[in-house]
């Protein structure tokens, strides 16, 4: 392959994006095309700095296939689980069925990724299934009401796609889910060609066999898209419990309203959160999830001390 970029000395200079890192390796795809193997400079030991996956890199490229990371652009933001820097958004995936959704891991999923600030866009999966359309009509609304986009998917079924890759359009792009529920389906979908494994570990039982055990970041004709094996190990433990109503924009609009200072918007009486699920203006459904997260995060503080 032709190499292209600034000649520096005997080497080129290109910029790139790191997509995969394995033991000290980081696989960094150049502006021109090219991926190159390529090690960090010593200086980033030293200062503390270890590239991430979705890092903007300056590169020395060493022959055609291996190079130095000679600098890291500053990042817009870096996720811990998945380890992944300069992310736009996050899908976040679940099936309507098989295995049948759980309105308490959507509502976790939504607030963990509120909790990084980061868009989201919600994708219900194996929609084609016999009931799934009556899940999925019966929950978009409440969703809806909170300017959360929910997308019915089924690859199969050719259901949701083109609503789907137009959100990708450059964007880099996290899938978060459970394991089963269709996230591989969805990046051999929008990356044809892409070698990663569908229909995995939950049907052939055999632990870590096609798990992506890490991060890699798939370009697409729209963007970069990476599957995300941390999302699911993620906790909310290092949060306040008075923290964890900003992460549900229905209970914080409603929280507005209740008067009782320090009020976590559990059992007390007039409290307004407590009123607005009674009267209908907040999901019970919302409010459930919310309360048990609140317990959860609790449950950890006093473990703690
Ligand atoms: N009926 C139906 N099945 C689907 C659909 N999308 C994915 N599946 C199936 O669901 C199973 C799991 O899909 P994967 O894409 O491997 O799920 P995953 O989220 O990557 O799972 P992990 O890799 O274990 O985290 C596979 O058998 C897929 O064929 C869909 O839209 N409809
Ligand atoms: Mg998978
Ligand atoms: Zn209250």
């Amino acid at each position: 392959m032709e190499l292209s970029g600034e000649r520096v000395g005997v080497h080129f200079r290109m910029r790139g994006k790191i997509v995969r890192a394995v033991s000290g390796f980081y696989y960094v795809q150049t502006d021109t095309g090219a991926t190159l193997q390529c090690r960090a400079r010593g200086i980033f030991k030293k200062r503390g700095v270890k590239p991430l996956v979705g890092d903007r890199v300056n590169v020395e490229a060493q022959g055609t296939k291996e190079g130095v990371i000679v600098e890291i652009a500053p990042r817009v933001n870096e996720l811990t689980r998945p380890s992944i820097a300069n992310v736009d958004q996050v899908f976040v995936v679940l099936s309507l069925i098989e295995p049948e959704l759980s309105l308490y891991q959507l509502d976790k999923m939504i607030a963990m990724v509120e909790e990084q600030n980061l868009p989201l866009l919600l994708v219900l999966t194996k929609a084609e299934l016999p009931g799934a359309i009556e899940v999925f009509q019966q929950i978009e609304p409440v969703y809806r009401a909170m300017h959360y986009e929910m997308i019915a998917l089924s690859l199969r079924a050719g259901m949701g796609s083109e609503r789907l890759t137009a959100h990708l359009k450059n964007k880099t792009t996290v899938l978060a889910g459970l394991s089963g529920v269709g996230k591989s389906t969805i990046l051999r979908f929008v990356v044809p060609g892409a070698d990663v494994a569908v229909g995995s570990i939950s049907e052939k039982g055999l632990r870590g066999k096609h798990t992506t055990t890490f991060v890699e970041l798939y370009q697409t004709e729209h963007g970069f898209i990476a599957d995300s094996p941390g999302f699911s190990q993620y906790s909310f433990e290092s949060l306040e419990p008075d923290q964890i109503q900003y992460l549900f924009r229905d209970v914080k609009s409603e929280a507005l309203h209740c008067a009782f200072r320090g009020c976590l918007h559990e059992t007390e009486d007039g409290c307004a959160v407590r009123n607005a699920c009674e009267e209908g203006r907040l999901a019970a459904t919302r409010y459930a999830s919310y309360r048990q997260i609140l317990q959860e995060v609790k449950d950890a503080k006093n473990r703690r001390y």
